[in-house]
């Protein structure tokens, strides 16, 4: 009987007007936090330019909606032909070792083993999603991501706030696999080894 009554109340219940409805779909959806896209074309660099001098902020957004935006019309870096960057980064940090919240840190890099433009592009955008999704446990931790465009071999880092703390490293390294993936070993560097000597070791694999 109590069902009976509950199911009367429902159906008695009017529904929300057209326009109510109309509205609430129209919202965006709001991610965690802001991020910003970077882009980086070193394709024709100037004789004696600084690093970074062709580092472009793009965009910064904080919606679903712009995020897919973004994907359809620039966000694929297979598109590239080589020597470009692309980064997304936490909005606030750019994405430099001299950046106050890079500067102890370092970054995991996955070198990708395959010449398929459309791997960068699929492991790019499941890096992306894990990111504005904040489906890192460390979240603090993350800075943001880079996706490197070569000749010789395209590259994926994640780069990440506090170099020492192996333990928070670690989780995030074992996560960003499971979220690629792939078996591959991927190492982390901490930024300030790359500064004194670019060709210098990792300090921490998984
Ligand atoms: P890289 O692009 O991180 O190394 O740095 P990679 O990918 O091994 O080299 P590439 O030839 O494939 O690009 C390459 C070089 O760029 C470094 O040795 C630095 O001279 C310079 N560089 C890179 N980063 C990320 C920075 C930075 O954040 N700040 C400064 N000042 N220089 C940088």
């Amino acid at each position: 009987m109590a069902t009976e009554d509950a199911s009367d109340t429902y159906a008695a219940a009017p529904p929300p007007p057209p326009e109510v409805e109309v509205e609430a779909e129209k919202q965006p959806h709001k991610l965690e936090r802001k991020w910003s896209f970077w882009y980086d074309n070193q394709s024709k660099p100037k004789q004696g330019a600084a690093w970074g001098s062709t580092l472009r902020k793009v965009y910064t957004f904080d919606t679903v909606e712009e995020f897919w935006s973004l994907h359809d019309n620039i966000f694929k870096p297979g598109r590239l032909t080589a020597n470009a960057d692309f980064h997304l980064f936490k909005a606030g940090i750019e994405p430099k070792w001299e950046d106050p919240e890079c500067a102890n840190g370092g970054k995991w890099t996955w070198a990708i083993s395959t010449s398929r433009k459309s791997t960068l592009d699929d492991m790019w955008l499941e890096t992306l999603m894990a990111l504005i999704g904040e489906q890192l446990d460390e979240s603090d931790e993350i800075c943001g991501v880079v996706a490197n465009v070569r000749q010789r071999q395209d590259k994926l880092s994640l780069w990440t706030k506090t170099a020492t703390n192996e333990a928070a490293q670690m989780s995030i390294g074992k996560k960003w696999k499971e979220i690629l993936d792939v078996t591959d070993k991927i190492t982390y560097s901490y930024h300030d080894d790359s500064r004194k000597d670019r060709s210098a070791r990792g300090r921490y694999t998984v």
